[in-house]
């Protein structure tokens, strides 16, 4: 086949997903997936950065992405779900970076950082579309609220067993707050998360630099989930970064270093999400993936998560190399 039908082709065709290879023929990052279960029937949901409109030279991108598939496998572009102009209250140069999307109350909750200095929170009754703001006012405001930080950025919403909800979210100091059970009301003070046997930056220190002395720290890309009654702490040591986890018996903390879950990658972020469903786990990340990609053109992959018997996450064979 000649270079330009075959190009159109990949275009044209849902991309087969494996581990190192990208979801799509289009640049995508910061990957948040789901299984929702819709009237329509169940499927896989994955929300990303749309790095494929951006310029290229920085994560100024004002528009989402949207991925399905029926089978973690076969992935269509579903177009964009929503941008950042749904908030009417953002910047008029406010950037739509990693995204986070909830199944909650008959509903689909969207959390965006909006601006690198606010969270927004949007609500449809459907998970590929049709989202309006749901509050006209930020979420969270690092003007406003308390013990915001720096930057409240990559935010990533976990529901517990008992229906309660924490976001996630933050650089550099990883932050936690409750949110009341209509997913778009912070529900007391915001937190620092605490991860024993790694101290937290202080403020002139760069995780990065902090990287090549050999300390781990907190970068940014906080994730929450639960196996087995424990909780699961995962997210990059900065810029570049690794992948690693925490674990702790409380989903607010106090957490304990474990160990790494990916090795850094030859782009300057790492962002890593972990769906659990019927019984299998996997690993979803960005790299380099794409011809002409790099650390503003990035690529969403998925690999399979495995644990030992005692709870550990196996490091995923993937890296620089
Ligand atoms: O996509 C923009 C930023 O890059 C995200 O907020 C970070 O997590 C990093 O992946």
């Amino acid at each position: 086949m000649s270079f330009l039908p075959a190009l159109l082709l990949a275009f044209a065709l849902p991309a087969t997903a494996e581990p190192g290879q990208p979801i799509a023929q289009r640049f995508n990052a910061d990957p948040s997936p789901h299984y929702f279960d819709t009237k329509a029937g169940g499927k896989f949901y994955l929300y990303a950065t749309d790095d494929a409109s951006n310029s290229g030279k920085y994560w100024d991108s004002t528009t989402w992405r949207l991925y399905t598939s029926p089978d973690m496998k076969t992935w269509t572009d579903a177009g964009i779900p929503l941008d950042v102009k749904v908030f009417k209250w953002a910047r008029p140069d406010a950037k739509a970076w990693a995204p986070e999307a909830v199944q909650r109350n008959g509903r689909f909750y969207f959390y965006a950082p909006v601006g690198g200095d606010t969270i927004g929170v949007a609500v449809s009754d459907r998970p590929d579309g049709g989202f309006a703001d749901a509050r006209t006012t930020p979420l969270v405001d690092k003007a406003r609220d308390a013990n915001a930080g720096d930057e409240p950025i990559d935010p990533a919403v976990f529901v517990d067993r008992d229906g309660q909800a924490n976001l996630y979210f933050g650089t550099r100091v990883p932050k936690v707050v409750k949110l009341k059970a209509d997913m778009v009301t912070l529900d007391g003070p915001i937190l620092d998360v605490a991860i024993a046997g790694l101290p937290p930056l202080d403020k002139t220190e760069k995780a990065d630099k902090a990287n090549k002395t050999g300390r781990k720290a907190y970068g940014e890309a906080p994730f929450l989930h639960e196996r087995n009654g424990m909780y699961y702490f995962t997210f990059s040591t900065g810029w570049p970064g690794q992948i690693v986890y925490a674990t702790g018996t409380s989903p607010l903390g106090p957490f304990t270093y474990r160990g790494v879950v990916l090795d850094y990658l030859k782009i300057s972020t790492n962002h890593q999400a972990i769906l659990e469903h019927a019984g299998k786990s996997w690993l979803f990340y960005h790299d380099s993936l794409l011809p002409g990609g790099g650390s503003h053109r990035r690529s969403i992959a998925i690999a399979p998560l495995e644990y030992g018997t005692d709870g550990s996450i196996r490091q995923v064979p993937l890296g620089a190399g």
